[in-house]
């Protein structure tokens, strides 16, 4: 499945920090009827406590870890710009392309047309991960990364399972015909260790590591590559251009004074140039809401202590 914008959700720390205020509100009301009160306080108390624990029990037994993925475009102004990003978290054995070997359909939809539905069908189908998804773009109708954007987007996996332990990642450079980014060597990025540790990760894309799909002529005419013409997106049908036959390469480069470097808008965009700077992608953990529950907990033990000492302080008075 793919998953678009996965967000990891806590409503039960949510709540209970809902019902714990809840509760600090209630005993400032007047009480009738002060050791009842107390005794449902109590109870109620406990109940958090207890949910508390068995949310943290339940992270603990799946470890599951919140990954946030940032995806940054650090070429030029007037430099290249690139496609929302695909990802996926797997085992090592996501290999979806090769270098001097033809193109998969996934690999032609991606480089093309930043269409991602094949590469996730190929994904799922693989057996080697459960995760993927998209980081879209900060702008515009298609999402994409220009020059000074940046965009993050959160996932969900495990540490302990073999089948999260590394990352992959693909993008159609732009404007281009089948111009993309992405990890040839599956095990290029390891993001947890043996012991489902996470490794933060980042990395920068050169212009030197972007490749040609091999799928579909440079010829830069503006109804066959994506981003060149008067609108940068007059050429959304899919698969438009001519055939190539070819295999994955390095790409060669744009054509010198041609339709993308011949275009002002794109006077910086020709990522040759030595230490041409495309795309910085890093990886984080979002920290886990264990400490948020700890707080809670602790919280609520302060709480239960507190009401213990009152309750006994009235007594002592009547
Ligand atoms: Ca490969
Ligand atoms: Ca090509
Ligand atoms: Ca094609
Ligand atoms: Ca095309």
């Amino acid at each position: 499945m793919l998953i678009t914008v996965p967000n990891f959700t806590l409503p039960n720390a949510k709540e209970q920090a809902v019902q714990i205020q809840t509760l600090l509100t209630q005993n400032k009301k007047p009480m009738t009827n002060r050791h009842t009160h107390l005794s449902k306080l109590g109870k109620n108390v406990l109940a958090g406590m207890f949910a508390s624990l068995s949310t943290l029990i339940s992270f603990s037994a799946v470890n599951a870890a919140t990954l946030r993925v940032t995806v940054e475009n650090i070429a030029p102004q007037q430099g290249n710009f690139f496609s929302s990003l695909w990802v996926g978290f797997h085992d090592g054995n996501f290999d979806f392309f090769d270098i001097g070997q033809p193109p998969n359909l996934a690999l032609e939809r991606l480089a093309e047309d930043a269409d991602f539905r094949e590469i996730s069908s190929l994904f799922n189908s693989s057996s080697a991960g459960s995760v993927d998804g998209i980081v879209f773009g900060p702008t515009g109708p298609v999402r994409d990364f220009f020059p000074g954007d940046s965009a993050s987007a959160t996932f969900t996996v495990d540490g302990s399972l073999a089948n999260s332990r590394y990352f992959s990642y693909g993008a159609m450079i732009l404007p281009s015909n089948d111009a993309f980014f992405g990890n040839d060597n599956p095990l290029a990025y390891r993001i947890f260790d043996d012991a489902g540790k996470f490794i933060p990760t980042s990395f920068v894309v050169l212009g030197a590591d972007v490749l040609d799909a091999g799928s579909e002529v440079n010829d830069e005419d503006r109804f066959n590559a994506i981003g060149v013409g008067p609108t940068p997106f007059d050429d959304l049908q899919l698969n438009t251009g001519i055939d190539e036959n070819g295999v994955v390469t390095v790409h060669p480069g744009f054509i010198p004074g041609g339709n993308i470097l011949g275009d002002p808008n794109f006077a910086n965009a020709d990522f040759k140039v030595p230490g041409y700077q495309v795309a910085r992608i890093t990886i984080t953990q979002v920290p886990e809401p264990n400490t948020l529950i700890g707080i809670l907990f602790l919280g609520s033990l302060f709480f239960v202590h507190r009401q213990k000492g009152q309750k006994v302080g009235s007594s002592t008075k009547m």
